[in-house]
């Protein structure tokens, strides 16, 4: 039993020696000292020892389970030193070496020219609604006085979910849905993504974006609409900006008018930039047609409004003197830098 004893004891010191990782030297722990380890097992050979021989062997055991439990804390001990030193000279930071340079981005030039648009209306005291890019026909036509079989249907084909559901052609949903809740008077602008059955080219896409006004309550006259967009191209244009209201047809609008600001590279003279005319068109704008009112619950008799559109890629294109549109979506950063 002696003989056995100091095999296991020297075998488990091996073990022990020859560990590199902790868990072997739990699986060592487990081997030896566990309930069905080869110590424990030793044990229960003693009924077969001398009862004079008992208490010395069964001191002996001790000895060799007390020596195996400290070597196996040493050689844990070790192990997580070693670990932890190995751990340092990975880590170890150079300090001197230089920094990474922080790559600051910055907004893309079509909400450069929204927040811009924003701020100049929210100024003037205008909400800034929004609402679902997927809508029902019923709230982008039918409610905006374009029926099924209208030819502005051609115009603003879109595309669509199903017989009811399409892809908004315009943001004027928005504002139907804002005139329906009925909480009157209305100063807002949605701005947003819109679709258009389009072929891509220099100034059409797909999907642009627009920016639509609203402003309806007692006694709204077309003079509230020219001084609003005069003063609205004068703060993006520049000051010295004239506008231009031309006669115009628009299915919910009634009178309907289209507003050039006169050329901001030339100051009207003519130029390569506005085709030499002098002018630039940017919106279309009207009052609010009475039937497009009472669709949405309001009495046209009490009250009136109008109301306006503008394409933001067109805006941030001729702030920006941009000629293809297609730039603005090609995310090249080399272009984006430039703004
Ligand atoms: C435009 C031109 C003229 C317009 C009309 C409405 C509504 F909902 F009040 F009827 N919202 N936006 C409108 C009017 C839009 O875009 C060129």
């Amino acid at each position: 039993m002696k003989e056995q004893l100091e095999k296991i004891k020297e075998e488990a010191l091996k073990q022990i020696a020859a560990s590199d990782a902790l868990e072997k030297l739990n699986d060592i722990r487990v081997s030896y000292l566990g309930k069905k380890g080869q110590l424990t097992s030793l044990l229960k050979g003693m009924k077969d020892v001398s009862p004079e021989e008992r208490p010395k062997v069964g001191q002996m055991v001790n000895d060799a389970r007390a020596l195996i439990e400290g070597r196996l804390e040493e050689a844990k001990t070790a192990l997580a030193q070693k670990a932890r030193e190995e751990q340092l000279r990975k880590e170890v930071i150079d300090v001197t070496l230089p920094a990474k340079r922080q790559e600051e981005g910055h907004r893309h030039p079509n909400t450069i020219a929204l927040e811009e648009v924003e701020r100049i209306f929210i100024g003037m005291g205008y909400e800034v609604v929004e609402g679902p890019e997927v809508e029902y026909d019923e709230y982008n036509f039918e409610k905006l006085n374009i029926p099924k079989g209208h030819p502005a249907r051609d115009e603003q084909d879109t595309f669509y979910i199903n017989d009811s559901i399409l892809l908004r052609s315009q943001t004027s949903p928005v504002q139907v849905r804002t005139m329906e809740q009925g909480k009157l008077p209305i100063r807002m602008i949605a701005p947003g993504r819109v679709f258009r059955s389009d072929e891509v080219d220099a100034t059409h896409s797909p999907s642009f974006h627009q920016i639509e006004g609203l402003v309806i309550d007692k006694g709204i006259t077309f003079a509230d609409l020219k001084g609003t967009l005069e003063e609205f191209a004068k703060e993006m244009f520049g000051t010295e900006t004239k506008v231009k209201f031309r006669p115009h047809h628009f299915p919910f609008t009634e009178p309907s008018a289209e507003v050039d600001v006169s050329c901001f590279k030339c100051g009207g003279k003519g130029c390569r930039f506005c085709k030499g005319s002098g002018w630039i068109e940017i919106l279309g704008c009207g009052m609010v047609h009475p039937h497009v009112l009472e669709m949405c619950n309001i009495d046209p008799d009490e009250y009136s409004g109008f109301a306006f559109g503008v394409g933001l890629e067109r805006i941030a294109l001729l702030k920006y003197e941009i000629d293809d549109m297609r730039l603005l979506y090609e995310n090249d950063i080399r272009f984006l830098k430039q703004f």
